[in-house]
């Protein structure tokens, strides 16, 4: 009878190491434990049969063995817990204490944010967005501005030429004679985007760069406008203690024409080694003027009847100004660690 004990144990704890799995869990309840069918239970059974004498330690053996059977199935339970604990925490989190991988977004250029404030200025002022294209005729980048071939103002921006009369645009300002042509006054637009001049690549100048310009025709349109307009656009970009000055200037297709300076936003003229505005006080940041009477009939507007102001200015130089830093060129090498600074 020791015997049969002896090999059901054996039997009991090479079961209890095979268990995996839920299933195998109650496989091994259903086969020793249960109360009708297990095969410790069955044992109990038998007890009538056996000499008297033998009968009490033969049930003292049974229920040692009973426990033994219940303590292997929990502790397998507990197993099979903890495996499953373990092996989500290992595919998973490798290690639930190091701080979490940080997602990297991507982030607006800040010659474009840049680009994106000025323009919201204008469109609460009421403007439209213009665009138009980088490759321009001969017409519409010179021509029509009233600078005809051989004008010196040709010299400084006589550039990148696809063929004899197409070329990339010096520019936007092709984009407001494209839309005086398809607008009837008023008109009031901002023609953003990238213009290219044949420039050799120095702290405040590159190849290629971005500007703003602004454009508004109607009857009646006079240099107060343009005054009021752009105070207003200063103050907004710059804060509303900026002041403004209007100095005489000469561009072929606004006249009378004016260089448009801010008081410097860092230092407000106090400083006299201020590296933004070199100590005068004063920044040049637009030009402007009232448009052209020529300039006017190349978009097909009489200029008998109305009259408008444009300006332009230089998103680069703004963001340069904004930001008081000393050299475009970082900008354009597009360097992830340079530009996460300002995001
Ligand atoms: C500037 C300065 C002055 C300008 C002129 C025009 C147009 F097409 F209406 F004639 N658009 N922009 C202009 C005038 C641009 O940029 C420094």
């Amino acid at each position: 009878m020791g015997n049969e004990l002896e090999s059901l144990k054996e039997k009991i704890e090479r079961e209890a190491q095979g268990i995996k799995n839920q299933a195998d869990l109650l496989k091994f309840k259903e086969k020793f434990l249960s109360r009708k069918k297990g095969e410790i239970s069955l044992l109990f059974k038998k007890i009538p049969s056996l000499d008297p004498e033998m009968r009490s330690s033969f049930g003292m053996e049974i229920n040692r063995l009973k426990k033994i059977g219940e303590k292997l199935l929990n502790e397998a339970e507990e197993r099979i817990k903890g495996e499953k604990r373990s092996s989500i925490i290992s595919e998973r989190i490798p290690d639930p204490t190091l701080p979490g991988k940080k997602k990297i977004h991507g982030s607006i250029h800040p010659i474009a944010r840049t680009s994106y404030e000025i323009e919201e200025i204008f469109l609460r002022m009421g403007y439209d967005i213009e665009e138009g294209p980088d490759v321009e005729t001969e017409f519409f980048n010179f021509e029509a501005l009233n600078i005809p071939k051989y004008h010196p103002a040709r010299e400084q921006q006589d550039t990148f030429y696809i063929r004899e009369d197409l070329l990339l645009r010096t520019h936007t300002s092709p984009v407001q004679i494209r839309a005086m042509r398809k607008r009837k006054p008023p008109i009031r637009v901002i023609a953003p985007g990238r213009v290219f001049r044949r420039d050799e690549p120095d702290p405040t100048h590159t190849p290629m760069f971005y500007q703003v310009e602004g454009l508004v025709v109607d009857k009646g349109i006079n240099f107060s406008h343009l005054k009021g307009t752009l105070e207003i656009f200063s103050k907004s970009l710059f804060g509303k203690l900026t002041k403004v000055r209007f100095r005489p200037s000469y561009f072929p297709f606004t006249e009378p024409s004016a260089e448009v300076d801010i008081s410097c936003p860092i230092c407000g003229g106090k400083n006299p080694n201020c590296r933004i505005c070199g100590g005068t006080g004063w920044i040049e940041i637009l030009g402007a003027g009232m448009v052209h009477p020529k300039v006017l009939m190349a978009g097909g507007i009489d200029p008998e009847i109305y009259s408008g102001f444009a300006f332009g200015l230089g998103v680069d130089r703004t963001f340069l100004i904004k930001s008081q830093l000393l050299d475009i060129r970082y900008y354009y090498e597009n360097r992830v660690e340079f530009l996460e600074q300002f995001r």
